[in-house]
């Protein structure tokens, strides 16, 4: 047994803009989770950086190739153990399509504002929205 506090596992999640939008993907599961929409994303695989996590998370959900910029917005906690943060993510190649997700979409301001989000992504429409405004 160690004295040291193990760190929090990371969930990534991207946030790409493009002409004055910022892409969205409606989830399929689980059930609870179904129909809203998220920033894509999943978990950091063991021994793997964040940002090389993001750019997996993205070309399997989404067949492209992304370069992982800074944070965006808050810590969000999942459970103990689990973190959730975004990261922007810069389109380098491909044009996304939903492998994972049941549907796609590019929102303006207004449009996020609308979104059926996620609970936990709520907390980053701050930053996203002064991102959009400033595009
Ligand atoms: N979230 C979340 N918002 C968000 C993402 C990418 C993930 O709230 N933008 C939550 C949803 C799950 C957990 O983070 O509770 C893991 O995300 P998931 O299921 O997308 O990641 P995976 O696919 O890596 O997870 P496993 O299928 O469990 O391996």
């Amino acid at each position: 047994m160690s004295d040291v506090p193990a760190r929090d596992r990371e969930v990534v999640a991207g946030a790409i803009f493009r002409g004055g939008r910022l892409l969205l993907a409606q989830r399929t599961s689980p059930p609870a989770l179904a129909g809203r929409w998220e920033l894509p994303g999943g978990k950091v695989e063991e021994f793997e950086t964040p940002q090389a996590a993001l750019a997996r998370e993205l070309r399997e959900e989404l067949a492209v190739e992304v370069r992982c910029g800074a944070r965006i917005g808050v810590d969000v906690q999942l459970s103990a153990g689990l973190v959730l943060r975004a990261y922007r993510a810069e389109l380098v190649s491909g044009e996304p399509v939903a492998l994972d997700h049941a549907q796609l979409a590019w929102v303006d301001a207004e449009e996020l504002l609308s979104m059926d989000l996620v609970d936990n992504d709520r907390a980053w429409i701050p930053e996203l929205l002064e991102e959009l405004r400033a595009l």
